[in-house]
């Protein structure tokens, strides 16, 4: 890791706009940046206190490029945790470029992706963690997302680790003690103080990985299969949910052919909602490639809302109910609407036959009438109800993170030895090892332990400015 240069990149989006803001940052961003800045008031940018702001111009020799604001912040008082100048100008890409050209030809490089956010990182600003949460914040688009990743910015699943590591270090201290005095025989880490600590951390640890289930469907929205024969009204179902004509509707059967899909925000959750082709046999290579794909969705999805025709209930035999049953038990595990549409077909009598047919199927039910838009709303709190916000409500710390995930189970795994170990009694010095590795898999996830493939890889992924 390079740190001892000095970096440029452009902080606001790529193109034009009211303003933008040039970012350098490293050891001489303040000599570079006073090289080039003319303040209107004759101030030397050099001697200006941290925190402050100064009106002047960006010039290339006598040529003036822009007028502008500089933030100066100065020792470690930044982001990045060195010396940093936010330069603010307008925001044409014409002038973005020649300033980033101007400061590289004073001996600026141009920052790699996420390389602010790094440097942060590995000046001790922010833990691990918390630098990911940055990418999380900037790719949030709904309110749990959001919700999700400041609470992991601010440090609130990685302290919870961190505490762990420590008494658990602790531990291990002492264990390794032992192995020193082993011709005497003697203990210096008192064994149910340890188990104690072990079974707490198992127990931290089997709800963080619990919570992932919740982390990753905030984060990247609960996919949404509609499915069901055709003609029975799922395209004109996904335009009732997204109050959009986003789907072609028509009386044929087979309209829809390949997937469509589209993201609705119920309360602050994100759900992925796919209309598929209609099941059913056909000669058409076409459509029986589309239904091909109805069945790979239905496997992806997390929620299946599968779609019957109330005119398949009109007759008093109970056909159908075999019908959703066979449903049902193909995919057992898969969460189930089974949602009556075109209700606005049958008279009430007998929608209320039906309704009490149905009760003992035990599937969760929805009446609707996709074309009158009526029974949207009850249909979307059936879909909230298979998302288990309470922990998003109770502040609870939750992982979004995949990498945060795999460390977590080998720590698990890790702390399940020493648990063994324990109950077996074995000796002082397998423990140790075993104890040394859930601390090392603890130190992935805060960044007590890297490599630079590690943060390579991290902070790729990250937008060129941050
Ligand atoms: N009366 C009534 N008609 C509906 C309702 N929902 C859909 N329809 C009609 O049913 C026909 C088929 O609707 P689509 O939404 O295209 O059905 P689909 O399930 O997507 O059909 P495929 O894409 O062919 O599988 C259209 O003529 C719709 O207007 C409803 O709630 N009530
Ligand atoms: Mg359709």
């Amino acid at each position: 890791m390079i740190l001892n240069d000095t970096i440029v990149a452009l902080a606001t989006p790529s193109g034009a706009g009211a303003v933008a803001i040039v970012r350098v940052s490293g050891p001489n961003a303040i000599e570079f940046v006073a090289d080039v800045f003319q303040s209107i008031k004759n101030k030397d940018l050099r001697k200006q206190k941290t925190h402050t702001l100064h009106l002047g111009f960006i010039k290339d020799d006598a040529k003036i490029i822009d007028q502008v604001l500089v933030s100066l912040f100065k020792g470690t008082n930044s982001y990045t945790g060195e010396p940093t100048v936010e330069i603010s100008c307008h925001g044409s890409t014409f002038i973005q470029q020649q300033i980033i050209q101007l400061l590289l030809r004073k001996g600026c490089r141009m920052a790699s992706a996420g390389e602010f956010t790094m440097r942060s990182f590995l000046n001790g600003k922010m833990d691990l963690s918390q630098a990911e949460a940055v990418a999380d914040l900037i790719a949030s688009d709904n309110e749990a997302a959001h919700q999700l990743a400041m609470q992991q910015m601010r440090g609130g699943f990685s302290n919870e680790i961190a505490k762990l590591r420590e008494e658990l270090l602790n531990f291990a201290s002492l264990i390794e003690l032992e192995l020193d005095f082993s011709e005497e025989d003697v203990e210096f880490a008192d064994r149910s103080a340890f188990r104690d600590l072990v079974n707490r951390i198992q127990f931290v640890l089997k709800r963080l990985l619990d919570s992932f289930a919740v982390g990753n469907v905030i984060k990247n929205g609960i996919p949404v299969a509609i499915v069901g024969e055709p003609n029975v009204g799922k395209s004109t179902l996904l335009n009732a949910l997204l109050n959009e004509e986003r789907a072609i509707v028509s009386d044929i059967a087979g309209t829809t052919r390949d997937t469509i899909e589209d993201e609705l925000i119920i309360e602050g959750i994100g759900f992925r909602f796919i209309d598929t082709a209609g099941i059913r046999e056909t000669e058409d290579i076409v459509e029986s490639i589309g239904i091909q794909k109805t069945f790979e969705k239905i496997e992806q999805a997390q929620v299946v809302l599968y779609l019957f025709e109330s005119l398949k209930f009109k007759t008093q035999n109970l056909e159908y109910i075999t019908e959703i049953e066979k449903v049902k038990n193909k995919y057992p595990l898969k969460p189930l609407v089974v949602i009556i549409n075109k209700v606005d077909l049958l008279t009430d009598e007998e929608l209320q036959r039906i309704q009490s047919q149905l009760e003992a199927l035990e599937v969760k039910l929805e009446t609707t009438s996709a074309k009158h838009k009526t029974g949207i709303e009850e249909l979307k709190n059936t879909l909230l109800s298979f998302v288990n916000t309470g922990a998003l409500r109770n502040n609870e710390t939750i992982v979004t993170n995949t990498r945060h995930y795999d460390s977590l189970i080998k720590a698990l795994e890790e702390i399940q030895k020493v648990q063994y170990g324990l109950d077996m009694n074995i000796s002082a010095d397998l423990m140790a090892i075993d104890i040394r590795q859930a601390l090392y898999y603890f130190g992935e996830i805060t960044g007590q332990v890297t490599n630079d493939e590690l943060l390579g890889n991290i902070f790729s992924n990250f937008c060129i400015g941050k």
